[in-house]
């Protein structure tokens, strides 16, 4: 009590489903090319392993995030939305997305913020923050599916909350790192933990 909560909620991969929609849309660009399944993913970056797959496929994967209307299209997540919007109705709780852009900007920046107005309305683009290095923001909490999020500030004031996602759901952990499984899973409770 007393002192106002301000969680920090990463966009693809924990609001938006990226890797559902990237692949969907690399199967019809390329339906005669080899593909990852949602199973098979390792890694935080998708280029990276369809490079390892074959090397020209890491170029055919950047292509398909790089086009007009793929963030746009991007299906929510399951309970995503519905958290978030709860989350900002609390008493005390100051809730933010906060999401790290493509550096191709033609089309990214456009379509998170117009996905952010399209899923929570034209007000809550007052909540979004569009940043390459997330140790720069300070918050309580980062629920972010990425495993490792480094930047100039080594000791950044969140706690990262790995939320669960295809490619880091085998990644071990240090013992003092939590994960949220789904927002099925119980993000009321880590909020609550970081109230005091
Ligand atoms: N991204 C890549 N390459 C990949 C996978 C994702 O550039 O292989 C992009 C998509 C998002 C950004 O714009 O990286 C990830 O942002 P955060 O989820 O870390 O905010």
């Amino acid at each position: 009590s007393g002192k106002r909560l301000r969680v920090l909620v990463d966009m693809d991969g924990v609001l938006a489903d990226f890797e559902g929609g990237f692949l969907k849309k690399y199967r019809a660009k390329y339906p005669d090319e080899p593909f990852i399944t949602l199973e098979d993913r390792r890694g935080f970056w998708v280029s990276t392993q369809y490079g390892e797959l074959r090397s020209d496929l890491c170029e055919k994967a950047i292509s398909i995030w790089q086009s007009k209307d793929f963030f746009i299209e991007l299906p929510p997540l399951p309970g995503g939305v519905e958290a978030v919007k709860e989350m900002a109705e609390m008493d005390n709780t100051d809730v933010f997305i906060c999401t790290s852009p493509i550096k191709h900007y033609k089309h990214c920046p456009f379509e998170k913020y117009a996905w952010v107005e399209k899923h929570f309305g034209h007000d809550f683009l007052e909540q979004v923050i569009l940043t390459r290095d997330k140790t720069l923001i300070t918050g309580d909490i980062l629920i972010d599916d990425k495993p490792d999020i480094l930047g100039v500030e080594a000791k950044p004031t969140w706690e990262h909350v790995l939320f669960t996602a295809c490619h880091n759901k085998h990644c071990s952990m240090s013992p003092s790192q939590r994960r949220l499984l789904s927002w099925s899973d119980d993000w009321r409770a880590i909020l609550d933990s970081k109230r005091q």
